[in-house]
């Protein structure tokens, strides 16, 4: 049949199973926005770009589908290169449409044209520039591929004007054939008989998840692991729900603001299974301290993430998923009861880790923020769906909200960008229009896409906003009042506007709270309100996160008050 690229583009789309898009439109996208209105795909129109591609990564984050967004050329393609980085640090699954200038005017500095590839190229997975009609249909199936398939991750299709307003055959349901790209799903056998071995005479064992984890769906086959051997374990910032947090076994967050038991567990365990992470820096601290007596074992599918960063005993390319279900087969062979007889005392020891220093604040006077995330997580009976700006909000809510199961925590882990919170939510809650979604905020982040709320209110998506308003750009002011003599150098954010009144603007409902004794019933009033909300908390000033290990130093050397 014969369509137009434009027309083409939504057939791929439909093939693909999408549903929901978010986007912007300019001059370089009328054609394909008029097409999205004649489909039965939603298409939801956000306020910025930047937007537009944090909703289409909270959708993909707990959905896990991939996201879509279309934007226009020049600075629509601009404004959603920091959404489009966030993506690609944290492995999101991703397609970012850009219309683009015609093919003839490319490279004429023609209005509102960028190289958006050529831009991007450095935080996508892989892009394209689309030169003809006649590719876009591979381009688009390859495009899809791609971002799901091995390690997820945002790929960006760059279509010029006169590509999608051009006409060919089309033909429906091509199949990709990509000879260079093969991700290896099937990990060696040998390699994960070593890691049997290695669990077997291990004293003192600890299992590290991250977000690989989740993106390969393999949480239940970690929990089966985890419980049948009895290994404790940590998590990544972007692991979070890969494990339940509330089990026994679990040991909470590791690193920079991990738990006291997870960093002297990765400090002293002979050990150190790790699986779907990348040993950030801020997980590792100083790297040639980091689990210095262990043997390390890494298992994941990106195989030039293994040896990155810190030294591996025994490398496992393979889906994390894949891998857990071999090692639980292999394991049945095995006589369990012995093992975890043996590693008693290490048990004991971590769970004298445990009772010597708990995540722990006063509440005062003040509101604490702490006591908020501890409240919202009662109130929600730790069921809610929760996403975060970033900062010391998302630091206490990864500490004090404990995340049960998997899809349920939507942070930006890698490049830890403000303003991703509000438009994850609205992403999240399109995925899930029943869920209760929540942003828990800091004053500074919120303001950086409060426009969102615009969003939130057009498409009737309810999502609830948390502030905890220290009128600071607090973990930048803890900082400074730890290793920077309380200099707190362009940190106030004494001006702001007034959140409850904002939110009226928009038509949402706003609520605030000055004093302890408000907390519990604005958070109930706020959470039981139809719609969208804000929540204003207005949280003592100077409190900090806590454990803090400072930059560069081992992460068994923790600051704890
Ligand atoms: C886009 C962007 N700009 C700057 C930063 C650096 N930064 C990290 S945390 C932070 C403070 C955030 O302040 P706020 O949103 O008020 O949250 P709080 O730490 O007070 O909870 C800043 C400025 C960042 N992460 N992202």
């Amino acid at each position: 049949m014969k369509l137009t690229g434009a027309q083409i583009l939504m057939e791929v789309l439909k093939e693909e199973g999408v549903d929901s898009i978010f986007g912007f439109p300019g001059g370089a996208t009328i054609d394909i926005h008029d097409n999205v209105v004649k489909t039965d795909m939603h298409h939801y129109l956000v306020r910025h770009e930047q937007a537009a591609v944090h909703a289409a990564d909270g959708y993909a984050r707990v959905s896990g589908k991939v996201g879509v967004c279309i934007v226009t050329s020049g600075p629509g393609a601009t404004n959603a290169v920091t959404g489009i980085a966030t993506a690609y640090m944290d492995s999101i699954p991703l397609v970012i449409i850009c219309g683009q200038v015609p093919t003839h005017l490319i490279g004429n500095d023609a209005f509102q044209e960028v190289d958006i590839v050529g831009i991007t190229r450095p935080c996508t997975k892989h892009n394209y520039l689309v030169p003809s009609v006649e590719d876009l249909p591979r381009i688009l199936k390859e495009a899809f591929h791609i971002a799901r398939s091995g390690r997820p991750g945002p790929v960006l299709v760059d279509i010029p004007k006169n590509v999608q307003q051009g006409v060919t055959n089309y033909k429906p349901n091509q199949k990709v054939r990509l000879k260079s790209y093969n991700p290896t799903y099937k990990p060696n056998a040998k390699q994960l008989q070593k890691v049997v071995d290695l669990i077997k005479s291990s004293k003192r064992p600890l299992i590290f998840a991250g977000g690989g984890v989740l993106l390969s769906k393999g949480a239940d086959e970690l929990t089966r692991l985890a419980r049948s051997t009895e290994i404790p374990v940590t998590m990544s910032l972007m692991g979070l729900g890969a494990f339940p947090g509330t089990d026994p076994l679990s040991l909470g967050m590791i690193g920079m603001h991990g738990t006291y038991r997870a960093n002297m567990s990765s400090g002293e365990c002979d050990l150190l299974i790790g699986i779907g992470v990348r040993f950030d820096d801020r997980v590792t601290g100083k790297t040639d301290c980091f689990a210095s007596q262990a043997k390390i074992v890494h298992i994941d599918i990106d195989p030039t993430s293994i040896r990155k960063n810190v030294p591996v005993s025994v490398p496992v390319v393979g889906d994390c998923k894949s891998c857990l279900e071999i090692l639980n087969t292999l394991l049945e062979d095995e006589d369990l009861e012995a093992m975890k007889a043996r590693r008693r005392p290490w048990m004991e020891k971590v769970e004298t880790w445990k009772q010597q220093y708990k995540l722990a604040y006063a509440q005062e006077d003040e509101i604490k923020p702490q006591f908020v995330v501890e409240k919202l997580y009662e109130l929600t009976h730790g069921e809610a769906i929760i996403t975060t700006e970033v900062g010391q909000n998302q630091m206490w809510t990864a500490q004090y909200y404990h995340f049960d199961r998997p899809r349920q925590f939507v942070t930006s882990g890698g490049l830890g960008t403000m303003g991703f919170g509000l438009p994850a939510a609205i992403g999240a809650q399109v995925a899930f229009p029943d869920a209760l979604v929540v942003d828990v905020a800091g004053d500074g982040s919120i303001q950086m896409n409060i426009q969102e709320m615009a969003t939130a209110m057009q498409y009737k998506l309810p999502v609830k906003v948390v502030i905890l308003n220290n009128c600071y750009l607090g973990m930048v002011r803890q900082w400074q009042e730890l290793f920077y003599d309380k200099r707190y150098a362009c940190t106030g954010l004494e001006h702001a506007p007034d959140f409850v009144k904002l939110a009226e603007a928009y038509g949402a409902v706003g609520f605030k709270a000055t004093r302890p004794d408000e907390v519990e019933a604005v958070l109930r009033q706020g959470l039981e309100t139809p719609g969208p909300v804000i929540m204003d908390f207005r949280v003592s000033r100077e409190e900090c996160v806590y454990p803090m290990v400072p930059a560069g130093a081992p992460i068994t050397e923790m600051l704890l008050v």
